[in-house]
């Protein structure tokens, strides 16, 4: 089946879908595998694999390569550019950084890519990457032009581009460890107009019950990376699925 029809279907049935962020530059491919392992028996659905620094060439694919041998789960590739590719992976989130100042991000890098991810038969998911306040390392790579916190018209207005452009995902992204995530209001106001169109809502979830209002203000799913660095990762993934599941 088709990682997106997984993904879809998963919504369908328990109102949202819970993915974990795995960035190969934060710990040993190994490591990697063993957080990959502990968030598959918490109930997550997918890894996603990437991250703005590093998240290239041998530890992009030994990460890649330990965490599929140790789950079944789907591993989607988060790039930030065209060396975030690996042929590993059974997906990848193709994604244009909407409001990026720079076209490297928007169109460039895609156009470099997309002969690779047809060469490698990995599985496009369109998906806009939209950089909300105060968006991190994300952000500053990625050259964006932050939306401010209190404008969520500003969201909507590329959000809808995105769906009229065909993009059948849409990411609102606050930055991996941000202090405070995608506002409530944003989210509402975004999944309020891009209705079908799949809202994914990232950057600075600690805790179940900040996730379960995303969800209840219209993510469709949830991304988590920075909660689970310390701790028990099971534990932690189980607190997030159980808030965002029916
Ligand atoms: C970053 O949205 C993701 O791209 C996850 O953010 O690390 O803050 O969970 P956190």
């Amino acid at each position: 089946m088709k990682v997106e029809t997984l993904l879809d279907e998963i919504i369908q049935k328990d109102g949202a879908a819970h993915l974990t962020l795995i960035d190969p530059d934060s710990q040993t491919p190994e490591e990697a595998a063993k957080i990959a392992a502990g968030a598959a028996a918490g109930g997550t659905d997918a890894i996603m694999v990437g991250g703005s620094l590093g998240s290239t060439g041998t530890q992009l694919d030994e990460t890649v390569l330990a965490i599929k041998k140790c789950t079944k789960l789907p591993a989607i590739l988060f790039p930030s550019n065209v060396a975030g590719l690996n042929k590993h992976a059974d997906a990848v989130f193709f994604m244009s950084l909407l409001n990026s100042k720079d076209v490297m991000f928007i169109t460039t890098n895609q156009a470099l890519g997309a002969p690779i991810v047809k060469r490698y038969d990995i599985e496009p998911i369109p998906m806009a990457y939209i950089i909300i306040s105060p968006g991190g390392t994300a952000g500053w790579v990625g050259d964006a032009k932050p939306i401010p916190r209190e404008k969520p018209e500003l969201a909507v207005a590329y959000a809808l581009a995105a769906k009229y452009l065909g993009m059948r995902w849409v990411y609102l992204e606050a930055g991996s460890g941000a202090d405070e995530s995608v506002p409530l209001a944003m989210i509402k106001a975004v999944k309020g107009a891009i209705d079908d169109t799949k809202l994914i809502v990232g950057g600075g979830i600690m805790d179940g019950a900040t996730a379960k209002e995303c969800v209840k203000a219209g993510a469709d799913a949830i991304v988590t990376g920075t909660a689970i660095e310390n701790g028990d990762v099971t534990s932690k993934i189980r607190e997030f699925v159980g808030a965002i599941k029916k």
